[in-house]
């Protein structure tokens, strides 16, 4: 999964981004061009135990990629939404905007005063923008091509559509689209259209506290669509966290009350944001997590692996992860008849331990 980090100056993205990374600051290259790109694996313990019982050759966990993009003020000197920017958000498949909520540090903030709500209606507005001027341009041209008698009325009406959603200050994510105007949809890369996280980038001192509750409920009053996206985040101790071995890591973190890193958490958010679920391989060569959408069905899962396991699918063996776990492996599983056959349709779950069969 790509991930973006986004959002103004100063309001910490870099500082997550090393709290996601477990990278340190000396780590950045200076003067670079673009984003900085980290990938991190995602340890889920359910990989790691498939590989105590199986002791493969190699074992392969998943994968998030985050990038972290320089401060984004339209208009600004630092305004990168209309040029390197855009450009670089092609396979971006969520955003992360970072709010600053600690106060004041000995960086002013860019607008003036800590304003969390100010900075997320400002900030949706310059997407919002931005989505808005592909769009009329678009349609300028579909106009001229309509006069000419060509066939552009159905994408005309659908970017009219389009144009309505974000002129109500709302997000393309919001729209229920058929699955072909979601493809027609996709070429354009528009910001607005995909997941949007808010990291809410806290100081230590306000986790838990009621201001921070009350600043929630202020966001989901204005956006609800924001309501399952929202992130409460200490970044700068996180980061710091980040950097400490995994044993010193959860002293500190119960210390602080936190019960589980954002490392972690951010993880779980962008699955379930995404609608992403992890299906396994298992052998003695390789124990591989691999990550689908919610609800493949299982001879498109077959053909992430390989097309030609797609081309030849007869059928998957499939055991859930707990199942298999319980009985100690396969054979056993075959034996208590908890092994199932399942056909091309099977829509794939979460924590499902696949074996496909096939012939090209
Ligand atoms: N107190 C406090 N300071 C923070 C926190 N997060 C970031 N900072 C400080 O704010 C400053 C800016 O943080 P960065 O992470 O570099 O911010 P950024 O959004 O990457 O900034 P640009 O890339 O320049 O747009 C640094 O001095 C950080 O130490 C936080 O959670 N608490
Ligand atoms: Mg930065």
């Amino acid at each position: 999964m790509r991930i973006g980090i986004i959002g103004l100056p100063l309001s910490g993205k870099t500082t997550l981004f090393e709290a996601l990374t477990g990278s340190s600051p000396d780590d950045h290259k200076a003067g670079r061009q673009g984003p900085d790109i980290k990938v991190v694996k995602v340890m889920d313990e359910r990989v790691t135990h498939l590989a105590e019982m199986y002791q493969p050759k190699k074992v392969t966990y998943a994968e998030m990629e985050y990038l972290d993009f320089a401060g984004i003020v339209k208009d600004g000197e630092k305004g990168e939404m209309d040029g390197a920017f855009l450009k670089s958000v092609g396979k971006i498949e969520a955003f992360v905007h970072v709010v600053r909520v600690f106060p004041e540090s000995v960086f002013p903030h860019p607008l003036g005063g800590v304003d969390p709500l100010r900075d997320i209606e400002r900030f949706h507005t310059d997407l919002i923008l931005s989505d808005l001027s592909i769009i009329e341009k678009r349609l300028e041209r579909l106009q001229k091509d309509l006069k000419r008698g060509l066939p552009v009325k159905e994408e005309i009406s659908l970017l009219e559509r389009c144009k309505d959603t974000l002129e109500e200050e709302s997000f393309l994510n919001q729209l229920d689209l058929e699955e072909t105007a979601r493809q027609r949809l996709k070429g354009f890369d528009f910001l607005t259209m995909r997941p949007m996280i808010v990291a809410l980038n806290v100081h230590e001192s306000q986790l838990g506290t009621s201001e921070v509750d009350q600043l929630m409920e202020k966001i989901e009053k204005v956006y609800p669509f924001l309501s399952d996206g929202l992130f409460v985040v200490a970044g700068k101790i996180e980061m710091e966290i980040a950097q400490l071995s995994d044993e010193d890591a959860a002293v500190f973190l119960e210390d602080l009350g936190i019960k589980e890193s954002a490392m972690n958490r951010l993880i779980h958010l962008c699955y379930r944001k995404l609608g992403r679920i992890s299906f396994f391989t298992v052998g003695k060569d390789e124990v591989k997590a691999w990550t689908i959408p919610e609800g493949l069905p299982a001879v498109k899962a077959a053909g992430v692996i390989h097309s030609d396991f797609e081309r030849g699918f007869i059928k998957a063996e499939v055991i859930s992860y707990d199942d298999l776990m319980r009985v100690g492996g396969i054979p056993e599983a075959r034996q208590k008849g908890l092994l199932r056959l399942e056909g091309k349709d099977y829509p794939v779950r979460d924590g499902d331990v696949i074996t496909f069969r096939f012939n090209v």
